[in-house]
């Protein structure tokens, strides 16, 4: 079994929660901010049996897209003391940042 950890933009959850419950696959979402960003995004915890992960990871990817954002001003614990950031910086964000953990054991009590 695996646990898969995909965070996605706010404006996907919609469509890969659909499509998730669609294919019969069981998750839980939960809020999130991005580091960088600090903007809101979405973490799904979806535990799976090995031969779903790619059915899932292939919907997460078909369903999320990449986004330029703008940040005007970098939080200061990200920034070298000192930096000037003379007009706002383009970063792209997403589709979906996944992680393929391994369970070594699942319980439902
Ligand atoms: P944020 O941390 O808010 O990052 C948003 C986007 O800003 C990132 O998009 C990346 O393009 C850019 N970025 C992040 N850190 C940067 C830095 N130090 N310098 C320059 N640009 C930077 P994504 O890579 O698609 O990440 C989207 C969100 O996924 C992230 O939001 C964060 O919440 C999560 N994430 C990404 N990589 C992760 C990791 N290795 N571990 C945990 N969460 C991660």
């Amino acid at each position: 079994m695996k646990l898969i950890i995909t965070i996605i933009h706010e404006r996907d959850r919609s469509k890969v929660s659909e499509a998730l419950l669609h294919g019969g696959h069981k998750f839980t979402k939960v809020a999130s901010t991005g580091g960088f960003l600090r903007d809101g995004n979405c973490t799904l915890l979806i535990g799976a049996e090995d031969d779903q992960v790619e059915e899932i990871m292939a919907i997460v990817r078909e369903n999320c897209h990449a986004r330029e954002q703008y940040m005007s001003l970098p939080p200061p614990d990200v920034m070298p003391t000192g930096a000037f950031i003379p007009s706002p910086i383009k970063v792209t964000v997403g589709g979906a940042v996944t992680f393929v953990l391994p369970v070594e054991r699942s319980e439902k009590a």
